[in-house]
């Protein structure tokens, strides 16, 4: 089986097969970038240079998952949980948006990927916002890989809004309580437009979800690996990947 994906991996980066009828390619995959502070430490830089370097990494899983035929990609870039970090680190994280944008949005207007933000964007800074758009603008008529990028996100604040907004509208009479379903929770929620990821990936060796994407994950197959960030790769990705076909194929593809 190894071998065979190994193969596939080969023919793909000579793009001398079409790649989008590989079976039980997962449509959506869910990545938890974790470890590029620990990555910065064990080399004596300090954890700025470990986002970046993180930064670095977002390309080649986005190219192997163009590739692969993966529908949507969404990306754990910074949670509601990490303004309490430095304020340096923040400053820092912030101007990475326009950072990745400023060298790769052509690129990824050229790939036919369309961009698209997932969290709360009032609390971010207007520089932040103003590049974040602008790559929605350009690539919002692209057909290819959705990158979803989850900024400044907490899922329980998601949950929290949808409940809010759903009994807004009972109050207004729009909504019976009883005529609440999990379809009518899932319309409130910021991957409305989105099916649920198929894949979730977390790397650097943490084995817990940390308030991301709780209600989407119910049914999502995890794929931990103890890999920093950073060192994450193609090889990586193909790797989790193939574990998730091995499981589908085991559970009969449901
Ligand atoms: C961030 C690099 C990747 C590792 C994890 C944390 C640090 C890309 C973006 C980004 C976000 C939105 C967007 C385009 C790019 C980003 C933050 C941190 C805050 F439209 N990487 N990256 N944003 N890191």
């Amino acid at each position: 089986m190894l071998e065979k994906f190994s193969n596939w991996k080969a023919k793909l980066q000579n793009k001398k097969v079409e790649t989008n009828n590989i079976e039980n390619v997962p449509k959506h995959v869910a990545i938890i970038m974790d470890g590029n502070g620990r990555w910065a430490k064990r080399r004596g830089l300090p954890r700025i240079a470990g986002h970046r370097e993180g930064m670095n990494v977002i390309n080649k899983v986005v190219k192997q998952a163009n590739l692969l035929g993966v529908e949507v990609l969404t990306l754990y870039a910074f949670s509601t949980e990490n303004w309490k970090r430095p304020k340096n680190e923040v400053d820092f994280l912030m101007r990475l948006p326009e950072r990745y944008l400023s060298v790769e949005l052509p690129k990824l207007v050229e790939e036919n990927v369309r961009v698209r933000l997932m969290g709360c964007k009032d609390s971010l800074p207007s520089h932040t916002i103003a590049a974040v758009d602008d790559a929605i603008e350009k690539t919002k008529h692209n057909t290819g890989l959705v990158l979803n990028f989850a900024l400044n996100y907490g899922s329980r604040d998601e949950i929290v809004t949808a409940i809010q907004n759903i009994a807004q509208e009972a109050v207004n009479g729009n909504i019976k309580p009883n005529e609440i379903t999990d379809t009518i929770i899932a319309q409130h929620l910021m991957t409305k437009e989105l099916r649920d990821p198929d894949l979730l990936i977390r790397t650097s060796g943490e084995i817990r979800l940390s308030n991301f994407m709780l209600w989407q994950l119910a049914y999502t197959e995890f794929w931990f690996t103890d890999v920093l960030w950073p060192d994450f790769n193609e090889q990586h990705f193909l790797e989790a990947i193939n574990i998730y076909q091995q499981r589908a194929r085991r559970y009969g593809g449901i």
